[in-house]
């Protein structure tokens, strides 16, 4: 074998060391250590997280949001390790059009929660967000003031190809930022599809965000959406749309006393407000309180909370069994084939249906 020696250095040879060139600086090697460091344990977050430690609630998220089964097992240990801290809190859900003003107004709600001592939350169901990368991500230039804020803890939507997915991932995260010590959930929606169902399903109450528009207010709003919405809030109650915001108020209500009463015993208030004059968001934070004196004084606030427990048991299952089954190698090219057999009338759906159950299950 040929030795390097100092004489015949050769471009090659590493033999004596090179020193650090000046453009690697400490803190970016620092930074690259920090990354390569061992993942904290699963009680070493758990630990932390309790203590109120963001760093390790984002960390405890991602894992979540993992598609490694270990990384799932492990969050799956942080969860069942935070329950004991977790359900001690308010989770608000917030829905309504593109355009609506969702970011600006839970900037300046979620400051004004702040402002009154408490610790907020805001996370997203989204399922379009894996193709536009989390709406909240896009636009935290809307949410510059909370992201600020050491009260605050702002996380985009999990992305993920289901709704069923996504949701479950943010339900889990609700649990996480309780732990923490958020005493304030938010959960911002998209008013499209089927999001808000899943959404109302995870929230003790449903805002409803709406903008004054041409005149026939409740044209194209989904019946479904009105009559989950514990509130219906009139956004950019400002300049000259003052007078349009009030006369939507009236018409909203007029049309919400047309529904069946709620079993919350709760009426559903109609307000207007400006997320950018803030005019108003003070309202919007009372009768969001006087709801909750309401449900918590006749327990209906407890029970629907058992029975969304009860309800995410029953999804996580159906959503478990569906994952299995579709990712199960067997099931995978018998059912490409059922499906062109189903195509070209060799059997009938029903009979391909049978034909991979009893495959999966034999
Ligand atoms: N005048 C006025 N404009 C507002 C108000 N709230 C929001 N806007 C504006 O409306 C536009 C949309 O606001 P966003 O907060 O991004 O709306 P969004 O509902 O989050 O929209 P998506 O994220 O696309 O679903 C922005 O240009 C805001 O500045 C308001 O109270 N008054
Ligand atoms: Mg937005």
């Amino acid at each position: 074998m040929h030795l390097e020696t100092p004489e015949n250095k050769s471009a090659l040879s590493e033999i004596n060391g090179i020193n650090q060139p000046d453009s690697i600086s400490d803190a970016v090697a620092k930074q690259i250590q920090q990354f390569r460091r061992k993942q904290p344990s699963a009680n070493e977050l758990i630990t932390r997280i309790i203590k109120g430690d963001k760093i390790a609630l984002s960390r405890a998220i991602t894992l979540i949001e993992s598609t490694n089964i270990k990384h799932l097992e492990k969050a799956n240990e942080v969860i069942q390790g935070c329950l004991p801290y977790a359900n001690n809190s308010v989770r608000i859900g917030i829905t309504g059009v593109p355009g609506v003003g969702k970011s600006t107004f839970i900037e300046a709600f979620g400051k004004h929660l702040t402002s009154l001592g408490k610790k907020v939350a805001v996370l997203a169901v989204d399922p379009s967000s894996s193709i536009s990368h989390g709406s909240i991500l896009g636009d935290k230039t809307r949410m510059e003031e909370l992201v600020k804020d050491e009260n605050a803890f702002i996380r985009p939507s999990a992305s993920g190809d289901s709704l069923g997915g996504v949701a479950r991932k943010t339900r889990e995260a609700i649990i996480l930022c309780e732990a923490c010590g958020f005493d304030t959930i938010i959960i911002e929606t998209v008013g499209v599809g089927q999001s808000e169902t899943a959404v109302h399903s995870m929230v003790d109450f449903f805002l409803l965000l709406k903008i004054a528009g041409a005149g026939d207010e409740l044209q194209g709003i989904k019946r479904g959406i009105m009559e989950m919405a514990d509130t219906i809030v009139i956004n950019k109650a400002d300049g000259d749309n003052i007078s349009k915001a009030k006369l939507a108020k009236t018409e909203f209500n007029r049309a919400l006393h047309l529904f069946p009463a709620k079993k919350s015993g709760w009426i559903p208030k109609v307000t207007t407000c400006s997320a950018i004059t803030k005019e108003g968001i003070n309202d919007v934070w009372k009768i969001i309180s006087d709801y909750f004196d309401l449900a918590k004084e006749n327990q209906y606030f407890q029970n629907k909370r058992q029975e969304q427990n009860q309800f995410w048991m029953m999804e996580t299952i159906n959503e478990q069994l569906k994952t299995h089954f579709y990712n199960h190698p067997d099931i995978i090219s018998l059912l490409e084939q059922n499906k062109k057999a189903v195509q070209n009338n060799e059997i009938s759906p029903f009979a391909a249906a049978k034909i991979l159950l009893e495959n999966y299950y034999k």
